[in-house]
């Protein structure tokens, strides 16, 4: 087997929706070699006229809220109504922490299995930037293969759901009920992100706790300013494991989808991540070949040590540094 498939080869695969081919493009777009990246972008703008179609959900809450659990069971709805479906997962975390990505290889059995789904883990390690980028890449070229839906699971801990929200058309929050009170470490940013706030594991003893604390969230989300598209960010209440609610959502996404296409705000939305992605690009690639210049890396450290004992002005020193052409 050749290493690299050849551009056309890569092209004819995707759009012929072979998910071999489709996992190998991946791979040369999560690759770090240079050569690679070039293809890569390539490859991309040959496939962007087939890219757009899908739906861009992004799902994330807490460790252990069943993210998982949600996106196979929600997934199988979505593939059972006769939609391809790829899932992408984003978990800076997997490396510290206990391999949620290992873990869901196991809980996503039956999706993984189904003819209509394609799950891919994002890279684990890579840094964050380098992460969302990636994703946003294989969510395009998932889209070339025919995808309809795309669902992209993120660990709500960091920065990452932002990532996650700037290239989503629809960010859908889990949380647990009673699961201490405060909104259980998910910063109140992340909730004014969500479209939709879903209180999972409504089930057996924790179905009540799930309803009151649906009513709770939905009053603190009426306290946020309305959305500039009209769309009232709603909270139900779901049970991933034992499959229940879940198709209420779907229907919520479809009216989200209804509503914001009607409206423009869908298309415009994706204008300006489009815009932002370029120039996050942008500033990763200046900040990238400024660090890297010799002459830079020849005189930072001295700058740093002088500016550590005051010898000179952070600003001054930063300016000088800055004055080197890249
Ligand atoms: N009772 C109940 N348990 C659930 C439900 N959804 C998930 N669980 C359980 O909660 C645990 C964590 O579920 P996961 O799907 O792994 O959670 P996650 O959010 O993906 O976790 P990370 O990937 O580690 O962030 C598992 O033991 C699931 O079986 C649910 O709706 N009801
Ligand atoms: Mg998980």
């Amino acid at each position: 087997m050749t290493r690299r498939l050849t551009i056309e080869q890569y092209v004819k695969g995707i759009r012929l929706q072979d998910k071999f081919v489709l996992s190998r493009a991946i791979t040369l777009i999560e690759s770090d070699l240079t050569s690679d990246n070039l293809l890569a972008s390539q490859l991309i703008e040959l496939l962007l006229p087939h890219t757009g179609k899908a739906i861009r959900v992004g799902v994330t809450g807490v460790p252990g809220v069943g993210k998982s659990t949600f996106i196979e069971a929600f997934g199988k709805l979505i593939t059972e109504i006769g939609k391809k479906l790829a899932v992408l997962a984003i978990d800076p975390t997997s490396q510290r922490t206990r391999g949620s990505i290992m873990g869901d290889k196991t809980r996503m059995d039956e999706l993984g299995r189904d003819k209509l789904a394609f799950i891919r883990p994002s890279p684990a390690g890579s840094s964050l930037g380098g992460v969302s980028r990636k994703t946003r890449e294989t969510m395009l070229l998932c889209e070339a293969a025919g995808y309809e839906v795309i669902l992209i699971e993120t660990v709500g801990v960091g920065q990452s759901e932002t990532a996650v929200h700037s290239m989503v058309d629809f960010f859908l929050l889990l949380m647990l009920a009673g699961a201490g009170d405060e909104l259980q470490g998910i910063k109140k940013g992340i909730m004014e992100m969500a479209d939709a706030v879903a209180i999972n594991k409504a089930d057996e003893d924790n179905e009540k706790k799930a309803h009151l604390a649906k009513v709770e969230y939905q009053s603190a989300l009426h306290l946020f300013p309305p959305n500039e598209n009209h769309w009232y960010s709603e909270v139900l209440t779901c049970s991933a494991l034992k499959k229940t609610g879940l198709k209420e959502i779907w229907n919520l996404i479809n009216d989200y989808q209804a509503l914001t296409k009607s409206n423009g705000w869908f298309y415009k939305k994706r204008q300006a991540q489009n815009k932002a992605w370029m120039h996050e690009v942008i500033k990763a690639q200046l900040e990238s070949q400024f660090y890297n210049n010799p002459q830079v890396k020849k005189i930072l450290k001295e700058k740093e040590y002088k500016v550590e004992n005051n010898e000179i002005h952070a600003v001054n020193a930063a300016m000088e540094l800055l004055s080197i052409k890249i």
